[in-house]
C-alpha cells in the first residue's frame, strides 16, 4: 500500500477514541500495562552482550592512542605477543589485508577502524589484542610499542578553522584545510531585509556544549564466526540491528544471508548505539580471521573518551520583531564541531540534521541559517544523543531567543509565545525552512502548564523577593517546543542513502495468541509492551497473549532501528496496519466460521469479537477464528493468520509540550535549586500512558545533566578532561526534584493511531527552560544569557556581574588574615 493510499486516521471503525479511551480493558491502547520486559529484568535475567559466553570465546582490548594528533612511526607487537594467552595482536596492516581497515561512519566519510598513519584524536583505536581472557588481553594490549610523532592538536572549532591550524584530515584527497561542510536554509535577503526594517532586534551567542550520551551499558560486541555454516554472527550493543548488517556486509564484502546481527537486551542506547565503532569490526574480523568467538566490551571511560559524542554547536540566533512583541524573522549562524571524522546525523535533506526546525512553535514567515562545520582533534562527532537529530539545538536557540525578545521588550515570556504560536486553525502547517507540521495545539498546553505551574503567583513572589532584597532570588522559565520525529517520508529524510520505513510482521497462532516482530531495536523504552498494545488493540486480543520479538535480523522484518523517536511513528504504524491487515483476513475466517455472507459480518472494539450485524450474540472470537485460519480455512483462501507491513510515512509527526521550571538562585553562592518543574507534553494519543510518564521523567532528569551538569572537556593538547565520571557529571536523585507532568492530546491526522513519539521530547525541550528560568532570576539586573551547564562558579559570575552576588565574608563579622601576615604564635 502507498502512503497516498493509507487510511488518512485510525481504522475504518474511527479507531480509538482520543478524548476518552482507556482501552479494550485487555491491556489495549491507553491503558497503564506494566512493562512485559520488566518481569526478566527485576529479577536479573535480562540478556545483554556481556551476558553472552560462547565456549572457546576470546576477548578483545584496544589499545588507544595516549595523543591527540599523532603520527604512527612503528607499532612492535612482539613483546605483546610473548605475553601467556595473548592470542593475536591486530593492526591497520592486518585489517587491510582483509579489506577492512577502515569503515563508513554514519554519514559520508570513513573511519579508520584501527589508526593507519596518523591518528586524529586522543583514544583513537590503535591496535587490538586478542587474548584467552580479558586481563591477559589487557595485559598484552599495555606491552605493544607504539612508536609516535606527535603532532600539534586543535580541539576547537574556531582556532580549527584559522589559517595556520594544523591539517587534521590529509587523508582525504584535495583537503586542504579543516573545514568540513558549509550548509545553509531559508530565504538570507528576505531575512535581511526584514532585519533591516525591523522596530526591534536581538542578538546572542549561545554554545550547546559538548556531551555524551552516557548510557548504563557501555557498547560492546561479541563476533561468532561459523566456519561449518560460513556465518558471521555478531551480537552486539545496537540501536539499528538491520543497518548494521547492511553495513557489516557492504566493508566485509559477505553477502546480508551470511551476516546475522543479535542485538539483546541493550542498557540504554540514547543514541549512543546508532553509528558502528572499530570494537565491533575488530570483534567480527578477528572471530573470522581465528574461527573463534570474539568479545570486546568498552570500559566506561573508553565509551566516554572515543564513542559518538553531541551537540558541540557554537550558535548565534537572532530575532527582528515589531515593538509590540510579533515575531518576523529568524536568523541563525552556527560553527558545529564534528571531530575528527564526519560522522554527524545529517539525513541528506539537511546536511545539518534537522536543526533547520528553528522556527519552532512560532508562526515566523521568514528564516534564514547556515552553518560551518570544522574538524578536530576530538572524538568523531554530533552522533546523537536524545536529540532528534539537532531539533535539541533549534529548541535550544529558539526558545532561548523568545527569552532574550522578552526580555528587550519587557513582555512576559508567556504573553510573547501566546502571540507568535501557530495557532491550531493553521495546521497542517508549512515552515519557511520546509517542514510541514502535522497538529499542534500550542496554547492549549501552554495554558495548563501555566496553571499547574501556578504561574501568576510565582511571578508575585518573585517580585517580592526582588523588592526585599532577598538572598534568593526565584526565576521562572518557559520552553513551548515543538519536535520533529518519525523519519521519515519517502527520500525526504533518508539516511546513509536508504529510503525510510519500518516493518512489523504478526503470526497469529493457532490457539488465538499471536508473536510480533518489529524491525525497530528497543533499549530500554518498552517497546514490548507498547506494541503488544496496539496490536491487542487492533485485534481485540488480551495483551498477554502478544509476545514482541525484536533485533535479530534472521527472523525479523527489514526495518532502520530506533533513534529520532522513530518506533511509534513508524514500526507503530506499521504494526497497526499489519494488524488491520490480519483483520481483514480475521473477517473473511469469521464470515465461514459463522456461515454468513462477509458483508453480514462486523467488528466490535470493544469486545475484540466478530458478529453478525444486528445478532451481537452470533460472535465470534480470535481465538476460534485463529483455529479456523489453519484447521478450516475457507475455500480460495490461504490457510494461515498472519500479515507484515512495510510502513512509508506519509510525513513526520510534531509532538509538542511546555514545560515550566521556577529555580531558587543563592546569591551567596550561585547554587540554583529547583523549587517546581511542570512538563506538559502532547504525544497524539497515547499508547501507555506510564511508559509515556517514564520516558518524560527520564529525559527531564537528561535535561538537567545538560542544562546544570555534563560537558565533555578538553585541554589545549587534545586531552579529555572530561572523560569519566568524576569529571563528566551526570544528574542524581539528589539533583533531581519532583516532576509534575500533564498533558495534552492532539493526534497525528496522518498516523494510523494517531500517535507521535516522545522518546526525546523531555530532553529536547527542557535545557532551555532551564536556563531561562535562570536568566530570569538575574534578568532584572540586566543579565541575558547564560551558558550551559550552569555550574554554581558560572552562576556567581553572572550574579556578580549584575551586582546581585553576596559576598560569603558578608555573613561574618571578622576579617580573614591573610596567611603569613599575622604574628606567628607563640604558644
Ligand atoms: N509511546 C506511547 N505513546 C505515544 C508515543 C510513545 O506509549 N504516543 C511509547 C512508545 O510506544 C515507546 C516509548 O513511548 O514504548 C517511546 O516511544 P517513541 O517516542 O516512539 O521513541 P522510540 O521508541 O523510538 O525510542 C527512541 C527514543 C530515543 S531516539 C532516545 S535517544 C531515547 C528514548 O527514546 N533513548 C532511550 N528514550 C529512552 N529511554 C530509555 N529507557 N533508554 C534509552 O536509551
Ligand atoms: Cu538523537 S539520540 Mo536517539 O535518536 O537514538
Amino acid at each position: 500500500m502507498s502512503s497516498d493510499e493509507r487510511p488518512y486516521v485510525h481504522s475504518e471503525d474511527g479507531g480509538p477514541d482520543p478524548e476518552t479511551f482507556c482501552g479494550h480493558g485487555r491491556g489495549g491502547m491507553g491503558e497503564e500495562v506494566k512493562r512485559k520486559e520488566d518481569q526478566r529484568f527485576i529479577t536479573g535475567r535480562g540478556n545483554y552482550v556481556d551476558d553472552i559466553k560462547k565456549p572457546g570465546m576470546l576477548h578483545c582490548e584496544i589499545l588507544r592512542s595516549p595523543h591527540a594528533h599523532a603520527r604512527i612511526k612503528n607499532i612492535d607487537k612482539s613483546r605483546a605477543l610473548d605475553v601467556d594467552g595473548v592470542v593475536a595482536v591486530l593492526t591497520a596492516d592486518d585489517l587491510l589485508e582483509h579489506g577492512l581497515a577502515t569503515m563508513p561512519t554514519l554519514m559520508a566519510d570513513t573511519q579508520d577502524v584501527l589508526v593507519n598513519d596518523k591518528v586524529k584524536f586522543q583514544s583513537q583505536e590503535v591496535a587490538a589484542v586478542i587474548a584467552t581472557d580479558r586481563y591477559t588481553a589487557k595485559d598484552g594490549a599495555q606491552k605493544v610499542v607504539v612508536d609516535y610523532e606527535v603532532l600539534d592538536p586543535v580541539v576547537d572549532a574556531h582556532k580549527a578553522l584559522e589559517e595556520d591550524a594544523p591539517l587534521i584530515r590529509d587523508d582525504i584527497e584535495g583537503q586542504t584545510d579543516n573545514h568540513c561542510l558549509d550548509w545553509e536554509t531559508g530565504d538570507e535577503e528576505a531575512t535581511a531585509k526584514v532585519f533591516d526594517e525591523a522596530d526591534v532586534t536581538v542578538k546572542e551567542q549561545m554554545l550547546y556544549q559538548r556531551l555524551h550520551p552516557a548510557p548504563i551499558e557501555t557498547c560492546g560486541a561479541v563476533g561468532d564466526y561459523d566456519p561449518g555454516k560460513d556465518k558471521l554472527t555478531v551480537h552486539m550493543t545496537s540501536q539499528a540491528p538491520h543497518i548494521h548488517r547492511t553495513l557489516f556486509s557492504q566493508v566485509a564484502g559477505i553477502p546480508e544471508h551470511k551476516v546475522r546481527i543479535v542485538s539483546p537486551d541493550v542498557g540504554g542506547g540514547f543514541g549512543n548505539k546508532v553509528p558502528i565503532y572499530p570494537g565491533y569490526v575488530v570483534a567480527a574480523a578477528a572471530s573470522v580471521v581465528l574461527e573463534k568467538p570474539v568479545k570486546w566490551v568498552e570500559e566506561r571511560s573508553e565509551n566516554i573518551q572515543s564513542t559518538g559524542f553531541a551537540r558541540d554547536y557554537d550558535m548565534t540566533g537572532e530575532l527582528a520583531a515589531t515593538k509590540d512583541g510579533k515575531i518576523q524573522a529568524v536568523r541563525t549562524h552556527v560553527l558545529a564541531n564534528h571531530g575528527a571524522y564526519n560522522a554527524v546525523a545529517q539525513p541528506s535533506k539537511f546536511p545539518a540534521g534537522f536543526f533547520n526546525i528553528f522556527t519552532g512553535s512560532y508562526d515566523i514567515d521568514t528564516a534564514y541559517g547556515s552553518l560551518t562545520a570544522a574538524y578536530t582533534n576530538t572524538a568523531p562527532g554530533g552522533v546523537a544523543y536524545r536529540c532528534s537529530f539537532r531539533v535539541t539545538e533549534a529548541v535550544y536557540l529558539i526558545e532561548r531567543m523568545v527569552k532574550v525578545l522578552a526580555d528587550e521588550l519587557g513582555m512576559d515570556p508567556a504573553e510573547i509565545r501566546r502571540k507568535n504560536f501557530i495557532p491550531p486553525e493553521k495546521f497542517p502547517y508549512k515552515s519557511p525552512t520546509g517542514w510541514n507540521y502535522d497538529s499542534g495545539d500550542y496554547e492549549k498546553a501552554l495554558d495548563l502548564a501555566l496553571e499547574m505551574a501556578d504561574y501568576d503567583a510565582y511571578r508575585e513572589e518573585q517580585q517580592r523577593r526582588i523588592d526585599e532584597d532577598a538572598d534568593k532570588l526565584l526565576g521562572i522559565g518557559i520552553s513551548s517546543f515543538t519536535e520533529v520525529v518519525g523519519a521519515g517520508p519517502g527520500k525526504t529524510c533518508d539516511i546513509a542513502g536508504v529510503e525510510m520505513f519500518d516493518s512489523a510482521d504478526i503470526r497469529v497462532h493457532p490457539n488465538g495468541s499471536a508473536t510480533v516482530r518489529v524491525g525497530v531495536q528497543t533499549q530500554g523504552q518498552g517497546h514490548e509492551t507498547t506494541f503488544a498494545q496496539i496490536v491487542a488493540e487492533e485485534l481485540g486480543m488480551d495483551v498477554e497473549d502478544i509476545t514482541v520479538e525484536h533485533g535479530d535480523t534472521d527472523t525479523d522484518p527489514y526495518g532502520l532501528g530506533t533513534y529520532g523517536s522513530r518506533s511509534t511513528p513508524v514500526a507503530g504504524a506499521a504494526a497497526a496496519v499489519a494488524a488491520r491487515k490480519v483483520r481483514e483476513k480475521a473477517k473473511t475466517i469469521a464470515a465461514n466460521e459463522l456461515e454468513a455472507s462477509e458483508d453480514d459480518v462486523t467488528w466490535d472494539r470493544e469486545t475484540g469479537e466478530f458478529h453478525l450485524i444486528g445478532a451481537p450474540d452470533r460472535s465470534i472470537t480470535i481465538t476460534e477464528i485463529a483455529a479456523g485460519a489453519y484447521m478450516n480455512h475457507p475455500a480460495g483462501e490461504e490457510p494461515g493468520l498472519e500479515a507484515v507491513d512495510y510502513y512509508d510515512p506519509p510525513e513526520m509527526t510534531y509532538p509538542f509540550g511546555s514545560y515550566i521550571v521556577v529555580v531558587e538562585v543563592d546569591r551567596e553562592t550561585g547554587e540554583v535549586e529547583f523549587e517546581k518543574f511542570v512538563a506538559v507534553d502532547d504525544c497524539g494519543n497515547r499508547i501507555n500512558p506510564m511508559i509515556i510518564e517514564g520516558q518524560i521523567h527520564g529525559g527531564l532528569a537528561q535535561g538537567i545533566g545538560t542544562a546544570m551538569l555534563e560537558h565533555v572537556t578538553y585541554d589545549d593538547n587534545g586531552n579529555v578532561t572530561g572523560g569519566d565520571f568524576m569529571n563528566y557529571l551526570l544528574p542524581t536523585s539528589m539533583e533531581i526534584p519532583e516532576f509534575e507532568t500533564g498533558y495534552t492530546v492532539t493526534p497525528s491526522p496522518h498516523h494510523p493511531i494517531g500517535a507521535k513519539g516522545v522518546g526525546e521530547s523531555p530532553t529536547v525541550g527542557s535545557p532551555p527552560a532551564i536556563v531561562n528560568a535562570v536568566v530570569d532570576a538575574m534578568a532584572h539586573a540586566g543579565i541575558k544569557h547564560i551558558e550551559m551547564p550552569m555550574t554554581p562558579d558560572r552562576v556567581w559570575e553572572k550574579l556578580d556581574e549584575a551586582g546581585l552576588a553576596i559576598d560569603p565574608a558578608d555573613h561574618f563579622d571578622f576579617e580573614f588574615e591573610a596567611a603569613g601576615s599575622g604574628e606567628a604564635a607563640d604558644d
